[in-house]
């Protein structure tokens, strides 16, 4: 739930980097941390699951200027994926406003990725979002790798047709802004109605 603060004068949203493990959702949180306006943004904060057993997420909380004189900050979560983290996956949902989901377009991975999703849906159910109405993007990453599904046919797979779909190869950045910008957009738009 976005939270806004009319003292500060600040808007302050909750994005979720979400997909199977090792779709790239690290890959973006770290390329963005590395190239984004260092007066805009926060410390990167990445868990390594090996590290600790507890926080095992990444974290990175970035401005994106003002809207109507009410300064905009985004902060960006990624998940681990793993079935083993299975309690914190669903418990950095809460408060969520928008969701970029990193599919990995690797045609083995295509289970992976359904799965995946059909976790996030269950989840949004349970916290009593309606999931048709919850901001999201799908990133087709890894593009750059041979046995890479086209956006069209992994979208139909992931019944996600209606959504915006970024092809991206996080590992160079390409893309990464892309579905930035193209999910905070969603979700200050869906914030004004
Ligand atoms: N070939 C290729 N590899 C990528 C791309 N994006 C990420 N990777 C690699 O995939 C692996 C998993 O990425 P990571 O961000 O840790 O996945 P996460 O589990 O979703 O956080 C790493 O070795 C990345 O370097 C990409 O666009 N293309
Ligand atoms: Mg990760």
């Amino acid at each position: 739930m976005s939270f806004i603060n009319y003292a500060l004068k600040e808007i302050n949203c909750k994005v979720i980097y979400w997909g199977p493990s090792l779709s790239g959702k690290t890959t973006n949180l770290k390329y963005l941390s590395e190239t984004y306006d260092p007066k805009e943004k926060g410390d990167f904060i990445s868990f390594n699951s090996n590290d600790s057993e507890s926080l095992i997420f990444d974290f990175l909380p970035i401005s994106m200027g003002e809207i109507n004189g009410f300064k905009t900050r985004f902060h960006l979560y990624s998940m681990p994926g793993k079935i083993k983290y299975d309690m914190s996956n669903k418990l950095i949902l809460k408060g969520v406003d928008g969701i970029v989901f990193v599919a990995d377009s690797q045609r083995e991975r295509l289970d992976a990725n359904i799965k995946s999703m059909e976790k996030l849906e269950s989840y949004l159910i349970d916290y009593g979002y309606e999931v048709d109405k919850m901001p999201m993007v799908i990133e087709i990453n890894k593009k750059d790798l041979k046995n890479s599904m086209s956006s069209d046919e992994l979208s139909k797979r992931l019944y996600t047709e209606n959504l915006k779909s970024f092809d991206t190869v996080a590992q160079k950045g390409q893309g990464v802004y892309d579905v930035l910008k193209g999910i905070t957009k969603i979700v200050l738009e869906k914030l004004k109605t």
